[in-house]
Parts: structure tokens; C-alpha cells; sequence
């Protein structure tokens, strides 16, 4: 399966990273606006040497209970960044918005991506990627980021999931945006219990086998301390476990923090999946 932003196209065959770039007051803050953007810039770089191969920068936090950020701050947060790597990075850039007024600004800084967490449901989202001729990444979420969290239910989550993200990559095309620039994604921990985030997980069959791209996005998330009993910081190790387990079940995408750990662990697993694939053409030959 291939994916085509801008200029680039991935060959998913072999699982991708995309390296998270959080331009928000409290993850880049201290010493005024340029050295905010100087440190994003270079963290986003230290990315992409450990082997991210997008990177998604987002200027308004989706954690539960956040607050909306205006149009005009989301936009002063990452155009300058997304110019700025867009001069300097050799992968592509994603944006993680759900407002079409800052896709738009983006695309226009250099992002080839469009990552919206509302799935292109807030009005104008389709039309503006629609019109800007790029990629997009649709997730599921029950609520939104300040209610999410309260006491989600579901028949069936898996099934759920797959039919929301089914309708809307019908919609998506019907409305002129190409099939092949649409990735899908659960969305976990957004309006999912624990238990909902594990069940997705392990019946991940059911979003591959819409035949898009997949993307995932566990990496630090609540349910792995929850798991653990650890501090997002500390959550490295149960992020790789989610994303190898991820990954072995058809995943084409890992969102993440921790690029190198991710990168390491994703080697292992292609080299895996490589020599079983020459062990069977070979038996396949006797
Ligand atoms: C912005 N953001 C936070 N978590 C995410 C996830 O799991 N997937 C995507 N696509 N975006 C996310």
C-alpha cells in the first residue's frame, strides 16, 4: 500500500513513524516566542534523525478536559514551525487541527498532511481538504477533548469504530477527496475506557480490513499508565508494547513520542516478518 503527501510518497509496506511535535505554551515554553520555535524546530529534527517519517505538529492539546485555542493562536503556534521544517526536514508535515481556517495556513507553510481528531466533521473541514489536495488521517472520537472521558459506552466498540470510520471515508470521497489520500484511525483514549482501548487493539482487524492505511496513536496515553502504574514519561516501554502489538495486527502508522525506542522496536519486527517471508517462498519452491 502506498500513501501520497505532496511530493512524497510512502511505501507502506514496511510500518512508518510519525514523530509527535507538540507546539503548545507548556511544551515548549521559556524564552519568548523564537526560542520556543528554535526548540521545536530542533526537536523536530532530533525526530527525524531517530527515524520519524512524518512528523505532526499541533498547536492545541486534545488531552481530556483541554480548552479550546482560537484560530488565531493555533495558527501563530505552528505556521512558523511548519515553514520553518518545511525548509529544513526531508519528510513530510502533518498538522494536527481540526479547523479549516489553520489546514488552510498550514498547507501554505508546507504540510502535506492533514491530521483531524473530529474526522472532518466541523464545517468546512472537508471542503478545505478537499480543495487543498492532501492527505488526511480520520479518527474516531466519542465526545469531544472536555467530555470525552464521561463514562463512554458502546455495544461493540470494535464494530463502532469501523462503521464511523467507514461513513466517513464514504463521505470523504463522495465530497471529491481521493480514496487514496484517506488514513483511518481508532482514536484511543478518545471517549474509550481501558478496557474499550485494549479491545480495539486486539481487534484491530476490524479498522484494517476497511483497506486504508492505518494509523495508531498509544504512546504515553492514560490506559498505559493505568496499565502500569507509571507517569507518562516513564510509559516508553508499554508504548513499544502497544505499538509492536499494533503494528503485528496491521498497522501502517505509529504516532509517538519516543521515535528511537520506536524505531528500534519496528526493526525488529520487519526483520521479522522479512525472513518468515523468505523462509515460506522458499518452502513454497520444494
Ligand atoms: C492529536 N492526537 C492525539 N492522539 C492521537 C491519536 O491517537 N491519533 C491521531 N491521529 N491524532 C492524535
Amino acid at each position: 500500500m502506498q500513501l501520497t503527501l505532496g511530493k512524497h510518497v510512502l511505501d507502506l509496506t514496511r510500518p512508518k513513524i510519525m514523530g509527535i511535535l507538540n507546539v503548545t505554551p507548556d511544551s515548549f515554553s521559556d524564552g519568548g516566542d523564537f526560542v520556543a520555535r528554535e526548540t521545536a524546530v530542533q526537536h523536530a529534527l532530533a525526530m527525524v534523525a531517530d527515524g520519524a517519517d512524518i512528523i505532526d505538529v499541533g498547536g492545541e492539546s486534545t488531552r481530556p478536559g483541554a480548552n479550546e485555542v482560537s484560530v488565531r493562536d493555533e495558527i501563530a503556534r505552528v505556521v512558523p514551525v511548519i515553514e520553518a521544517l518545511a525548509g529544513e526536514c526531508s519528510v513530510p508535515l502533518s498538522v494536527d487541527t481540526s479547523k479549516p481556517e489553520v489546514m488552510r495556513a498550514a498547507v501554505a507553510a508546507g504540510a502535506t498532511l492533514v491530521n483531524d481528531v473530529y474526522a472532518l466533521q466541523r464545517p468546512g473541514a472537508v471542503e478545505a481538504v478537499c480543495e487543498l489536495a492532501v492527505g488526511v488521517c480520520l479518527m474516531h472520537m466519542r465526545g469531544t477533548p472536555r467530555s470525552m472521558q464521561e463514562n463512554p459506552t458502546y455495544d461493540s466498540v470494535p464494530d463502532e469504530v469501523a462503521q464511523f470510520l467507514d461513513r466517513r471515508v464514504a463521505h470523504c470521497e463522495a465530497s471529491g477527496i481521493a480514496r487514496e489520500r484517506i488514513i483511518v484511525d481508532p482514536g484511543f483514549g478518545f471517549g474509550k475506557t481501558d478496557e474499550h482501548n485494549l479491545l480495539l487493539l486486539s481487534r484491530l482487524d476490524r479498522i484494517v480490513d476497511l483497506g486504508r492505511p492505518v494509523l495508531v496513536g498509544l504512546s504515553r496515553k492514560r490506559t498505559l499508565g493505568n496499565l502500569t502504574g507509571r507517569a507518562a514519561k516513564d510509559r516508553v516501554a508499554s508504548g513499544i508494547a502497544a505499538a509492536v502489538l499494533a503494528v503485528e495486527r496491521g498497522a501502517h502508522i505509529v504516532r509517538t513520542h519516543d521515535v528511537a525506542a520506536t524505531a528500534d522496536a519496528l526493526a525488529v519486527v520487519a526483520a521479522s516478518a522479512a525472513v518468515l517471508k523468505t523462509h515460506k517462498q522458499s518452502e513454497a519452491k520444494k
